[in-house]
């Protein structure tokens, strides 16, 4: 008993740390969107002004346009070429139906189908890249991204100090039951 008491006390501290890094790395960890999903992909049909107002996307996230290569292609154009529905100005052009954007700057990217017809018809997006809420912590208490992870954070800091508790009472448990050490 005192024995298996004294083995589950690495355990409950290696939970406790395992929390604290999950906690850590919560902030930094990079996204990669798949455009229109998952009511839509890059195709003729999707709001993508709406789609945009429910993703946040910083440096290091990608997106990848999904479509059918027959059907579609993938123009990064300027404000201009995205405002008047010209890709003869474009910054590149994929056209392989799985393309991956990495989205590595702060800026606004602005991508449209160079077919004919299918800007016109809304098929293209406007992708605003801003900067981490980790990396800007400021005085914006009020903010969405700085409010969650501080309620996120308080109920894990309970389960830690939870755990360390446990630890500390098996501890006193291992000592206790072990004669010779009194
Ligand atoms: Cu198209």
């Amino acid at each position: 008993m005192a024995r298996m008491a004294r083995a589950l006390v690495p355990v409950a501290m290696a939970a406790a740390l395992l929390l604290v890094a999950t906690v850590f790395m919560e902030g930094a960890a990079a996204a990669t969107y798949t455009v229109g999903a998952p009511d839509g992909l890059w195709d003729m049909q999707t709001d993508y002004a709406q789609w945009v107002k429910t993703k946040t996307f910083h440096p290091g996230d990608k997106i990848t346009f999904t479509y059918s290569a027959e059907l579609h292609d993938v123009v990064e154009v300027s404000r201009a070429g995205y405002e008047g529905c010209s890709s003869a100005n474009n910054i590149s052009a994929s056209r392989t139906g799985n393309d991956v954007v990495a989205l590595t700057a702060v800026g606004t990217r602005y991508f449209l189908c160079g077919l004919t017809g299918h800007c016109d018809s809304g098929m293209k997006i406007r992708v605003d890249v801003v900067v981490a809420a980790s990396a800007a912590p400021g005085p914006a208490a009020a903010s969405g991204p700085a409010s969650s992870s501080a309620s996120s954070s308080a109920p894990l800091s309970c389960i830690i100090a939870g755990g360390v508790v446990a630890a500390l009472h098996l501890m006193q448990h291992a000592v206790v039951a072990r004669p010779f050490w009194w």
